[in-house]
């Protein structure tokens, strides 16, 4: 399977959420234009050899470990949870935010092994679940969608696994942060095999114009 057209690459991006805005940003910056996500999941760039994908975020790790896409821009949380093993080119430094575990304010849990035999609300069960079989404290996962920090007040979880940037959702839910299990920002990444001369040199030539951005002083948005 993969990717027909040799002359051009596909690049997934998120089609509406935290990760969108700077990504069109910095793709723009890099000189490729473009139209905005306006229904159509699929746009050809005007000036450059490529095409843009609007996807979720959660769909983006298997479109490029599998060459549906060339690049993709994620964020670090997503692709870990989602196990696909692709090739990171670039580190983009936005997006930053930090996987946590959260326990009430008031409670007596002073580190994550207190958490042994307790459950666990979480939309990132298979980084959770990592993080506590590393450490051998057995846990119980319950996998929710969304309003994870709700799951404490509601009783039917500990402790949660979730994303923190500036920490005032937790607060705002009385919760706090017990561990930090990792850190993300946006990554540019690729297959781990680009099957086509062609398609690496465009690659190749993306990864420069973006690099050169990130190290300018005309990416505004970082
Ligand atoms: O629809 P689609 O599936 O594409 O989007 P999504 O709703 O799954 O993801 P989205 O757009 O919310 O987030 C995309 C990516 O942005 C995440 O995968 C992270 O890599 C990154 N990111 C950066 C964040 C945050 N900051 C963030 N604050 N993702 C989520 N949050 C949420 C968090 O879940 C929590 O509910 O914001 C709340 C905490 O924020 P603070 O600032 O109060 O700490
Ligand atoms: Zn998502």
């Amino acid at each position: 399977m993969g990717n027909s057209d040799n002359k051009s690459v596909k690049i997934a991006i998120q089609k509406d959420g935290r990760l969108t805005q700077d990504t069109v940003s910095l793709l723009r910056a890099a000189g490729l234009s473009f139209e905005n996500y306006n229904r159509k999941l699929f746009v050809k760039c005007r000036n450059y050899p490529a095409e843009v994908l609007y996807v979720r975020d959660d769909d983006i790790p298997y479109y490029v470990a599998s060459g549906i896409a060339d690049l993709g821009i994620v964020g670090q949380n997503v692709l870990r949870e989602s196990g696909f093993r692709v090739n990171t080119l670039l580190d983009l430094g936005f997006c930053r935010c930090s996987l946590v575990i959260a326990v009430p304010q008031n409670s007596n849990i002073s580190r994550a092994s207190d958490l042994r035999n307790s459950t666990i609300a979480t939309s990132y069960p298979n980084s959770a679940k990592e993080y506590f079989k590393e450490n051998k404290i057995p846990i119980k996962i319950v996998n929710i969608k969304g309003a994870v920090e709700i799951a404490p007040s509601l009783g039917f979880a500990h402790a949660i696994v979730d994303i923190v940037a500036t920490g005032k959702t937790l607060v705002l839910n009385n919760l706090r942060i017990l561990q930090k299990i990792s850190d993300s920002q946006a990554l540019l990444i690729t297959p781990n095999e680009v099957t086509s001369k062609e398609k690496a040199k465009i690659i190749d030539d993306l990864k420069v114009k973006i690099s050169e951005v990130l190290g300018g002083k005309d990416y505004e948005y970082l």
